[in-house]
């Protein structure tokens, strides 16, 4: 294979996961219960056929096997989250040891194959006990997330060295607050934005707590799913729309993490319609200090935004929907397997921005990937022949490689995900992974894409 796009030297070749979606053993080891349990005891019927997070693929089983084939596809990094009802079951208070010795291990596993640990502290994954007092509309919570937060840098900040708060901050706003689709299904835009507030002082007084201990050449970030935002023509009620969208679902998570304070425009259109979140003293002063070393950036799809055909009903209660229409573009490429748009541009729009409006912050793609429905129609001679899949990775790569010719700081790309997983809701209904994951029996078989990516890596390009 000659290589057309060599990367920078040490590029961070991965894949990203999360606690909920790969551990398993969701009631074991001494694990507190999360929103995730919960809400699955209560309505099971919402989760695709049914099946709940203690079915995914026992990571907290089988982690020693898993990191050797992460080795044996060419990772040097891989991301996982700590699970805050693991480590400190009701949120607070005692730590639990078999957690401590679970995470260790894990760990010192990667860290003996050559794989850096990237640590998540926080996907969508909520103690109960948190939800029950408020979740992120009570600061107390806050505040005891910091506890949390801590206590990981604490116990694992010798070796761990690139931290992240928040996976996708905006995703429990949106699936919790306002469309319906995370607990605790409340439908109210005050309410979600004083949750998204709250996040982001978590955000900033957790990097506080990081700072203090003055780690060797660790750093601290989030993980943005950042979604560009284009206009349906440049006429200006159609940028407008455009702009808006990109207030209230990039900037608004992107300007206090990187720049440290809220977009002027996004303040004002709140203060306009009676929405500003509930602040306290001294909360910009606390976000202007405390902003990100680097940056993860998920990517899956862009947004395609039009005016809107009718003004919105004024009594009718206050959405960011208010401000514009979602467009479907004529002619747009989907991933006709999972439903959404396919614009590998996007990637390189996203490290545009970051590098002229940013401060070229550091960063890498922390998550992109393809899901596919019953990809077990896609097996030849028993391996998944997800060529579609190479072709989305390669064509993303392309566009990541032409931003970093163009300057754009980037370091690394994760595929979305190292194995098929459980996933919120969908449970396993759209497959990402490398390797593919029988749900009963939980063999792991690597698919095609899982060759080609250890090829990338070793060649550091394609
Ligand atoms: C991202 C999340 C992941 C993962 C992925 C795929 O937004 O960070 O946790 O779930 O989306 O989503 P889905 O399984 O719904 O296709």
């Amino acid at each position: 294979m000659s290589v057309d796009y060599t990367f920078p030297e040490g590029f961070w070749w991965g894949s990203a996961t999360s606690a909920t979606q790969i551990e398993g053993a969701a009631s074991q080891g001494g694990k507190g219960q999360n929103i995730w349990d919960y809400w699955y005891a209560k309505e099971p019927n919402r989760f695709f056929e049914g099946v709940g997070p203690e079915t995914t693929s026992n990571f907290y089983y089988t982690y020693q096997e898993d990191i050797k084939r992460m080795k044996e596809i060419g990772h040097n990094t891989f991301r996982f989250s700590i699970s805050w009802s693991r480590l400190i079951p009701g949120g607070k208070g005692e730590i639990n040891q078999e957690a401590v010795q679970f995470y260790n291990r894990v760990i010192d596993e990667l860290m003996a194959h050559d794989i850096e640990p990237f640590v998540n502290l926080f996907h969508f994954d909520m103690p109960l006990e948190m939800q029950e007092i408020g979740g992120w509309e009570n600061r107390e919570v806050v505040d005891l997330f910091v506890e949390y937060a801590n206590t990981c840098f604490e116990l694992f900040g010798d070796r761990v060295k690139k931290w992240f708060t928040f996976n996708e901050p905006i995703v429990p706003v949106e699936g919790g607050y306002l469309y319906d689709f995370h607990y605790p299904n409340v439908v109210d835009a005050k309410r979600a934005i004083q949750v998204g507030y709250n996040t982001m002082i978590a955000n900033a007084k957790s990097i506080k707590a990081f700072r203090f201990h003055q780690f060797d050449e660790s750093q601290i970030g989030v993980i943005l799913n950042l979604t560009p935002s284009y206009p349906r023509s440049q006429n200006p009620a159609d940028l407008k729309a455009s702009q808006i969208a990109d207030l209230f679902f990039n900037r608004s998570f992107l300007d206090p993490a990187v720049l440290g304070k809220y977009p002027q425009e996004l303040i004002k259109l709140l203060e306009e319609h009676g929405h500003l979140p509930q602040t306290e003293e001294g909360d910009a002063v606390l976000m202007e200090a405390n902003t990100v070393d680097l940056l993860g950036v998920n990517y899956y799809q862009p947004r395609r935004v039009k005016a809107k055909d009718h003004l919105p009903n004024p009594y009718s209660p206050f959405m960011p929907d208010w401000f514009f229409d979602n467009y479907e573009m004529p002619g747009r490429k989907m991933n006709k397997y999972r439903g959404w748009e396919i614009y590998e541009k996007g990637i390189y729009d996203i490290m545009m921005n970051l590098k002229e409006n940013y401060g070229n912050i550091e960063s890498f793609v922390s998550e992109n990937g393809m899901g596919v429905q019953d990809e077990g129609r896609f097996i030849q001679d028993g391996i998944i022949e997800d060529d579609y899949r190479i072709e989305f990775i390669k064509g993303h790569l392309q566009w990541l490689h032409q931003a970093i010719e163009e300057g754009c700081n980037a370091k690394g790309y994760h595929l979305w995900s190292f194995m098929d997983n459980w996933s919120w809701m969908n449970a396993y209904k759209n497959r990402y992974g490398f390797f593919s994951v029988d749900i009963e029996t939980k063999e792991r078989k690597p698919k095609k894409s899982a060759y080609f990516i250890k090829q990338v890596a070793d060649k550091n390009g394609f």
